[in-house]
């Protein structure tokens, strides 16, 4: 299988994050790219796009707004990585205030996605890595890994949260739409809920949506994944959540795959793109499912066997240790 990476996605280096009220060293360390590397011998470098195809996703005023946070963030004389900590949610007014912490609210959901000196740099190239995995599924309709880093399924149209900043994925699948796929559908399958996707492609049609994760009632996000969320307008019917229980097992998840499976068929997309998190393992720090590494072999080989031009990108996974061998685990499943 193709993989691709880019090196600017390694200067993303967050420091902490706010977990269970705690100040804690960031779950999302530049370490993790070290562990899938070791497995990926033939990384082959990712190629410039461009800031159009992020566009087509992103509001320009939150791609210029991430472009210079971390700078207004420094020259504001704060120490550290720039963090959120006001949110304006209900009733607000879009007030353009450029005071450096209002933006920052303004543009995130969460204390744990923070904007540090590379940020930029590593998200528009994990953007770049998905366009160019994709235009090798496009040309070849081979499975293919675009290793994305940071993580982009939280990330909406105008909003970062859940470590990530540019969706990589729904940029792909706008991609793929614009190089003249009809339609495309996104099958999510790491811990949580892939929030941003569902909320980028809600109200469309040519855009299929499914995410399988953990029951946001108890876990991130909370707000979003719930199995109420199908779509509206000419989108109605076209998302899917999956949600499930903490402590759930390969048989469980199994089913629930499945169904995603059945949903894919009757759909049959002409690319599907698999945002792949590898914080389903039964170890991940953070996460409460009891997904084991020769599992990640047998979920890719239920998705392979739908014969789709695929591409994966790469999304959460915390258990440092292992992660190199759950992504080498899951990418054999394409291959066998
Ligand atoms: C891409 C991705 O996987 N983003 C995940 C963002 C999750 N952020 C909140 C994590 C809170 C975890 N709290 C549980 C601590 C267990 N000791
Ligand atoms: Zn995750």
């Amino acid at each position: 299988m193709r993989t691709f990476y880019s090196d600017h996605q390694s200067r993303h280096a967050p420091s902490v994050e706010l977990q269970n009220g705690a100040l804690v060293p960031h779950a999302e360390s530049a370490e993790r790219v070290d562990a899938i590397k070791r497995v990926l011998p033939r990384l082959e470098a990712a190629k410039d796009f461009g800031l159009d195809p992020i566009l087509a996703v992103h509001d320009a005023d939150y791609v210029d707004f991430l472009r210079r946070a971390y700078t207004d963030w420094a020259s504001a004389g704060r120490p550290g990585d720039a963090f959120p900590y006001v949110f304006p949610i209900r009733g607000r007014r879009p007030l353009n205030l450029k005071r450096i912490d209002a933006e920052l609210g303004r543009y995130a959901y969460d204390c744990g996605t923070l904007v540090a000196p590379g940020t930029w740099d590593a998200v528009y190239w994990s953007a770049q890595t998905a366009l160019t995995g994709l235009e090798a599924v496009m040309t070849s309709g081979e499975a293919t890994f675009a290793f994305c880093r940071p993580p982009g399924h939280h990330a909406g149209r105008d909003y970062m949260g859940g470590y990530s900043y540019l969706n990589a994925a729904a940029i792909a699948a706008e991609q793929a739409l614009r190089s003249g796929a009809e339609t495309v559908a996104v099958l999510d399958v790491d811990y949580h809920h892939g929030n941003g996707t569902q909320d980028i492609f809600y109200g469309r049609n040519d855009v299929l949506t499914i995410s399988l994760h953990a029951d946001p009632s108890m876990d991130y996000p909370f707000y979003w994944g719930h199995v109420d969320e199908t779509g509206q307008d000419a989108g109605d019917g076209y998302n899917l959540n999956l949600p499930m229980a903490r402590g759930t097992e390969w048989s469980a998840y199994k089913a629930q795959l499945a169904a995603a499976i059945e949903r894919l068929q009757a759909f049959a997309p002409d690319v599907l793109i698999v945002p792949f998190g590898a914080d389903t393992y039964i170890k991940d720090p953070i996460s409460f499912f009891a997904i084991e590494t020769a599992d990640y072999t047998s979920m890719a080989r239920m998705i392979a066997d739908l014969g789709l031009p695929t591409l994966i990108c790469m999304e959460g996974g915390y258990a440092v240790d292992d992660l190199g061998a759950n992504v080498a685990a899951f990418l054999n499943g394409f291959s066998a």
